[in-house]
Formats: structure tokens, sequence, C-alpha cells
């Protein structure tokens, strides 16, 4: 038996623990479609060394893409889709970055992605505010405690009022929004940011985008060398509007950042390369390192708790051509994950040998040593892994479940030449990612249905299949709206007694019922007829 480690070993071990935690920031980015997440995560790499040259979100055919951006799919249609984890070291700081897609059909996966980090960062387009989407992901963030840095996008374009945009904050998000620096104009009035706290002026220049300015001190917004700057008008405008924050408005208080009561909000252009670096550094320097996390019993888990635990928060199959594997995202909360340890399966009560460990970038990957809490590492663990697993080393702990969402459109997955084998391979893959529930009707075709939340993820289904597996498939939607698993209150419960039309009864993956229904009517009905039966949302 190896001898417990000697007293200075533990502590110089929990130094170490200590250290890693802090120097870490685990965010996402988040917002409704289109307001610039993508393209600012781009511009944070490129500010942060990460990346040489930034792609775009819609580049040309042979031009770059943006590196979070790095499914086919996505590249076509200039959208995300899936959300991508960056991490790259940074100032002495170790950055773990999740781009989440903004559309609601994929919002499960920006909600998972949501119980990886640390802190988020809530992207707004200036010329709309708060849009539909994103308020309903900080509500998110709300409920998960999560701290949120503001960045207000695309003032190169017509925007609205900044003193509207923060009380629009305020107003619809119910926090306080402290500017941590303040715009001068818009569109193509633009002509940069004065920074508050520092009293530097950051000037716009259309002509340069790319090229990097450096902020220019001065001494206040009076200052003779801002009206050179930027010309009287803007000075007059930017000294009435110091005036007013300074008097009126909310200032930066860390308490209240940490407390999610307050936002700190950073204006600038992502496309036009425009205060990224300012608030690149506001991650550095304001967000919060990894915090401690509830398991689901309630007991406390530690960043800094020498043993390892942490979950399964997404699955991702065929990132990489070479690698045609599944990755299972497993997000460390706390002590030391080195390769090749032993750790605990928790659902399946088994020990699991972690052989292959990778950081990812986008779609590319390495392979690490080690991980510290609050990192996302990618385990290949072909068919042990599933969303929402804990793994530990020590004392047991299980992290709460990840909730499913209720499929809400179905359809049925007609493949062109028939590979049966090969095809239910495929489907079954994408149904470990959580991308689709796959049901078996009980009498016609053996086509699978398959459930989604929103119905562009047909489009993917249909997409990867083509790109990943080589498979031309046909989807065939159909009207059903809801599914339902129906458990008997005992034995004796007579058979279920459905509708005429407007049902399908179909058997999920593990061969249970499932009741597939075209609209609330059909639900109460069979809920009616059938009193004696429970009819569950969700299959677990
Ligand atoms: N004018 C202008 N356009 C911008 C700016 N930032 C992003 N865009 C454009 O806005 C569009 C959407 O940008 P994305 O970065 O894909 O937005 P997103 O939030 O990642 O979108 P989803 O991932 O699909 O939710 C693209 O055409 C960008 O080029 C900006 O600062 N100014
Ligand atoms: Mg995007």
């Amino acid at each position: 038996m190896s001898q417990p480690p000697a007293l200075d070993e533990r502590s110089l071990e929990r130094d170490t623990l200590a250290r890693e935690v802090e120097r870490r920031r685990t965010f996402a980015i988040i917002s409704h479609p289109d307001a610039g997440k993508t393209t600012l995560t781009e511009k944070l790499l490129l500010y942060a060394g990460a990346i040489e040259l930034a792609g775009a979100v819609r580049g040309r055919k042979t031009g770059r893409h943006a590196t979070s951006d790095w499914m086919e799919i996505e590249q076509q249609r200039g959208i995300s889709i899936s959300a991508a984890a960056l991490e790259f070291e940074l100032r002495g700081h170790h950055v773990t970055l999740l781009d989440t897609p903004g559309h609601q059909d994929f919002s499960e996966d920006t909600y998972r992605t949501l119980l990886a980090v640390d802190s988020v960062v809530m992207v707004l387009d200036a010329a709309k505010g708060i849009e539909a989407q994103t308020l309903k992901l900080f509500d998110v963030c709300r409920t998960r405690r999560l701290p949120i840095l503001t960045f207000i996008n695309k003032l190169d374009q017509p925007s609205k009022d900044p003193f509207e945009l923060m009380d629009e904050i305020e107003r619809v998000l119910g926090v306080a929004a402290a500017p941590m620096n303040w715009p001068l104009g818009d569109g193509v009035d633009f002509r940069g940011v004065y920074d508050l706290e520092g009293h530097a002026l950051l000037v716009y220049e259309r002509q340069r985008g790319g090229t990097r300015n450096a902020p220019i001190a001065v001494t206040d917004p009076a200052d003779p060398l801002v009206a050179d700057l930027v010309g009287e008008r803007r000075q007059r405008e930017l000294i009435e509007a110091v005036e007013i924050i300074s008097g009126a408005g909310t200032r930066y208080d860390e308490t209240a950042y940490r407390a999610e009561r307050l936002t700190p909000v950073f204006f600038g252009s992502a496309l036009n390369d425009f205060g990224v670096e300012p608030f690149l550094n506001a991650i550095l320097t304001l967000a919060p390192s990894p915090a401690e996390r509830l398991s689901e019993t309630g007991t406390i888990v530690s960043p800094t708790d020498p043993q390892l635990s942490g979950f399964v928060f997404k699955i991702q199959a065929n990132m990489n051509p070479r690698h045609r594997d599944r990755v299972a995202f497993f997000r460390v909360c706390s002590g030391r994950l080195t390769k090749d340890m032993s750790v605990q399966h928790e659902r399946l009560g088994t020990t699991l040998r972690l052989s292959r460990v990778y950081r990812f970038f986008g779609r590319d990957r390495e392979t690490v040593p080690e991980a510290y809490a609050g990192d996302v590492v990618g385990l290949v663990q072909p068919g042990q892994l599933a969303i929402g697993d804990t793994l530990y080393a020590g004392t047991p702990v299980r992290f709460p479940p990840i909730p499913q969402f209720p499929a809400e459109r179905f359809a049925t997955l007609r493949p062109g030449d028939v590979r049966h084998k090969r095809f239910d391979e495929a489907v079954n893959q994408l149904a470990e990612e959580g991308l689709l529930q796959v049901f078996m009707p009980i009498s016609g075709f053996r086509h699978p249905v398959v459930g989604v939340v929103g119905a562009l993820q047909f489009d993917v289904i249909a997409a990867r299949l083509q790109s990943e597996y080589g498979i031309q498939c046909t989807v065939d939607t159909l009207p059903y709206t809801g599914a339902r698993w129906p458990v008997a209150e005992s034995e004796q419960t007579p058979s279920l007694t459905l509708p005429l039309t407007g049902v399908l009864l179909v058997k999920d993956r593990k061969g249970r019922d499932v009741l597939l229904f075209a609209s609330d009517w059909e639900l109460r009905y069979i809920a009616e007829r059938n009193p004696r039966v429970k009819f569950n949302e969700l299959s677990d």
C-alpha cells in the first residue's frame, strides 16, 4: 500500500490547486441569434494571441471561417448550431470560452453549456437591445447564479441611444447596468469609446479596421485633447453624458456583479475589432474563477478539494474527420485530473481509466496531461459516457441531472440507400449527443421516428448524416407536437384507449411505449379515457 502523502506534500498540493483554480476563467458567450457572439469570440481569440488571423462567420468559400463555427453546416449557413469550446492561456490566466448558438432551436445545447461555466458574457446588438432569446437565456443565468458581463456590439451601425440601452437592461432584465466605457456617436458617426475608469479615449477609425489603436490618455472629458480627437460637438455630448453617469448613473461594484445584481457594460464593434481588447482585459480582471458547486444531495464541492469530480455536459461525434470518435465534454469541478488516472463512474458504478484526455480549440484538439476545476476537457470513452454523468475519485459525489427538453417536433427518417446497420448506428450516435430522440414505430415501415425541440434540428440531422456518415436521408415531418410515456398504475390497469386519429404509438430505445400526439386535445382525450395511467413528459 502506498503511504499517505506527508503533511508538507499535502499543503504543497493544496497551494498548487488554489493557484491553478484562481487563474482560471471559464465563461460562455450568450445572446439572441446574430448579435455577434461568434464574431466577438473570434476577435477575443485574435487579441489573446490564440489565433493569428481572424476568420469570418460568413467567410467566402475559400476564406477563413470563425474558429468556433467549425461544423460544415454552420459555415454554410453562417449561424452557430453547436456550442464550441476554446481554451487558451493569456497573461497567466487559463481561459475557457464557450461560444453558444443563439437560435432557440438549439437552445438545449446552450442551456447545458450554461451548467458548465462560472460566468457569462452577454452580447447585445446596439440597434436591438434586449431581444427575446437573450431574455430567456438571462433568466437561466440568473437561476444558475452566473455573473454577467455585457458587450454592446455593432456600434458601427445605427444604434439606440446608450442611455436607452442602459435603461432597457435595468428595466427588462432587472439588474443594474454599470457602463465601463461610453460610446461617442454611432453608425457612420461612431468616433470611439471613452474609458470611464481609466480616463482614456479609444478612437475608432473606420478605414483602419484590424489595426490596434492604443487608447489615448486624457485628464477628463473636458481635456482639449478630446476636442482635437473627436470634435467639439462630440466632446460636449461626452461631458454631459459623463456628468449624468457620475451623478445618477450606476457605478461598478464587484460585490453586486458577483451577486448577479449588476452587469458591467462595454461598448464596441466586434466585426471592426473595436473595443475588444478592453473587454478581454475586463474578462481577465473581473470575471470570477471557479466557485463551489452543489452536489445533487446538497453537499458543497470546493474547486480546491484535492479529489477529482466533474460531470459530462455535452457529447459530440465526428468533430474531426481524422478522429471519427465521440467526445464527451467534461467540466472539472474539483481536484486535479491527470491522464491515465482511474475514476469512478457514478451512474454505472464502474471504474474508468481516463486514457484519452483532450483540450479543445474549436475543432482542434490536443492531449492534456492534467486539468483543474474550471477546465472543460474532452474524454473519449466509446459508449461509456452520457450527458449528465458524474465522474469522481475518492468520496462519492453526484452532480444534479441535466434536464432534457421535451421534443416538440417529429419526423420519419428515410435513408436513401439501405445500409441499415450504419444508419441505425449514426442515428443512435446523434441521439447520444442529445440532438434527437429516436423512436421505432410499432407497425408499418420500420423507419425511425425522431423527435427534436426545434425544426432547424431536422436540417442539422440531414446535413450531418450526409457529411459525417455519407448517408443521404429524407426527413418526412409528422404532425405530432408532443410525446408522453404512459405508466400504468398497476398490472391490472386495462390497455390504453386511444383516439382513432392524431396519435401514434411508438417504442423508445429502451423498448418502452411512447405516445406521440398531434395536439393538446388528443392528450386530454387520452388522459380522460385512461384515468389509471400516468403520462410522463420525459422518459426518466
Ligand atoms: N456591422 C457589424 N456587423 C457585425 C458586428 N459583429 C458581428 N456582425 C455581423 O453580424 C452577423 C452575425 O454575427 P455572428 O457572430 O454570427 O452572430 P452570433 O451571435 O454568433 O449568431 P448565432 O451564433 O447564429 O446565434 C454576421 O454577419 C457578422 O458579420 C459588428 O460589430 N458590426
Ligand atoms: Mg454564433
